[in-house]
């Protein structure tokens, strides 16, 4: 660079930019220009997009309702897990535990606090790859604390606010400039919860999710001459169901279906079922009892209407990778944090131990790969998230990780693999531990004190792959609920991938 064209500005920038890198580790390849051919060559760079409360219900998962044409193209290009659960349904835990590599009995991570009050001095994923040279940035919702995104990140954390339009409440880059808008717009805002949905005709960034990806897009720019590990979080389509008015103009609300099981598991105990208080509390949401048909068919239509906003914004981080040159040295990474309901079972929102709440999209792009474009059936977990990475990057995985690296999925996606995937649920004193085998799902509810079990299920997906009717109480079933808590009672360890 010309020395005289460095505005003081610059340089402050540059000032700033070489006691960042000063403060990172030494790696030996952090000098190694790309494409050096030299013996080092440079690590590959993590794109890790989470998505807040995705159902896998995408076209590349075979289900055809919801418009998501980038998700597809990352998916076409990459390893597609069909069978993937989270350790637990809901935000803090689930990403706590994918995060950490710990599942959520380490440390009470089950009881939803900051990672790092849970387990203090956790070696999480983005710690290990700061210490291994990488820069790490984090833009949104990538744990659920804000006190989580303090810890390992060598770019400080971007988290714009702002859910609605509608209501006069405005994204903005800060708290002081939301509440500025609101004190010089007193008719335009309310206090309270706001609406569950809107729809209003305003740009991508009016809302958070669009200013995460502008962001996203400036920071490849930025770190594209270091190995990056650049973690984003979208937000919808977590609650509410806000998303510009074209997202919603893909859909005809008047065809959209209503989920064809609304009703109670048979036989289910009433401790695995919720109220879906999380819904509830929105204006205009029915305060108890069932909710009504036209608002079922807005809250779908809105929940679709959010995803097709999000892999629109996951398009643009796309787009740019191929723009600057990046994908062919470029892990991308795209996960739900767990499931979600839209009516099934009579409930909404997540927090319980069934497949609809534990089953949760994984896709992961991996230049080089045998499996591109080509999908799994292999039963696998968030924990195992973390391994793959190390794999997949050449770092060492670190001692205390509970899951196993997918990495030889890789290779081949039909390998025999783990026997059963582990997921648990707490319900105050009385734990409900969860595990989905090839063909069963089988829950038993226990008392954390005692130990006593307290409720059991069995659900037989070779017949009922909805989860409608708990068979766990049917004496022609004794064997197979039988050999089942011998497996759960195993555990996790036992029931790894073979050779693994
Ligand atoms: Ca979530």
């Amino acid at each position: 660079m010309d020395r005289s064209a460095i505005t003081r500005r610059n340089f402050l920038k540059v000032l700033g930019g070489a006691a960042a890198a000063a403060a990172l580790p030494a790696a030996p390849w952090a000098a190694e220009p790309i494409g050096a051919g030299g013996a080092s060559p440079r690590r590959p760079n993590v794109l890790f997009i989470a998505v807040d409360d995705l159902r896998p219900q995408l076209g590349c998962y075979g289900r055809k309702q919801i418009v998501s044409p980038n998700i597809n193209r990352l998916a076409a290009e990459g390893l597609l897990f069909e069978r993937t659960y989270c350790q637990q349904a809901i935000c803090m835990a689930s990403r706590a535990s994918l995060m950490s590599g710990y599942r959520p009995d380490k440390g009470g991570i089950f009881n939803c606090g900051p990672l790092y009050e849970c387990v203090p001095g956790a070696l999480s994923l983005n710690r290990h790859f700061l210490a291994n040279g990488y820069e790490t940035a984090s833009i949104g919702k990538v744990y659920h604390h804000r006190s989580d995104e303090t810890v390992g990140w060598s770019r400080g954390a971007y988290h714009p606010m702002g859910q609605w339009v509608g209501r006069g409440y405005l994204a903005g880059e800060s708290i002081a400039e939301v509440k500025a808008y609101a004190r010089a717009h007193p008719k335009e805002t309310r206090t309270g919860m706001g609406p569950a949905f809107e729809g209003p005709d305003v740009a991508d960034n009016a809302y958070a999710d669009g200013m995460h990806a502008d962001r996203a897009v400036a920071l490849l720019g930025e770190l594209k001459d270091r190995p990056f590990f650049l973690a984003v979080g979208f937000l919808k389509p977590h609650l509410p169901f806000c998303a510009p008015k074209k997202y919603w103009d893909l859909y005809a609300e008047d065809k959209i279906d209503l989920a064809d099981n609304p009703f109670v598991p048979k036989g289910a105990p009433k401790i695995a079922l919720t109220d879906w208080g999380e819904l509830r509390g929105y204006a205009g949401m029915p305060a108890k009892g069932d909710m009504p048909d036209d608002l079922a068919r807005k809250l779908i239509h809105g929940y679709y209407a959010c995803v097709s906003y999000t892999d629109a914004q996951i398009g643009r981080l796309l787009d740019e990778l191929d723009r600057l040159g990046l994908r062919d040295n470029t892990i991308v990474v795209l996960w739900g944090d767990h499931g979600w309901k839209l009516g099934e079972h009579t409930m909404w929102c997540k927090h319980t131990n069934y497949e609809l709440d534990t089953h949760a999209p994984l896709i992961i792009s991996a230049p080089g790969a045998k499996a591109r474009g080509r999908s799994t059936r292999a039963l696998t977990e968030f924990v195992d998230i973390y391994p793959t990475l190390c794999d997949l990057c050449g770092l060492e995985r670190p001692a205390h990780l509970e899951g196993a690296s997918m990495a030889p999925l890789f290779d081949d996606p039909d390998r025999p693999w783990k026997r059963a995937a582990f997921s648990q649920y707490p319900r105050g004193r009385i734990m409900g531990y969860t595990m989905r085998t090839d063909r069963f799902r089988y829950t038993e509810w226990r008392n954390m004190q005692t130990g006593a079990t307290v409720a059991t299920e069995l659900y037989d997906h070779a017949s009922d792959p909805a989860e409608n009717t708990n068979v766990a109480h049917d004496p022609a079933r004794a064997g197979d609920v039988a050999a089942r808590k011998e497996m759960l009672r195993a555990g996790y360890k036992a029931a790894r991938p073979p050779g693994a």
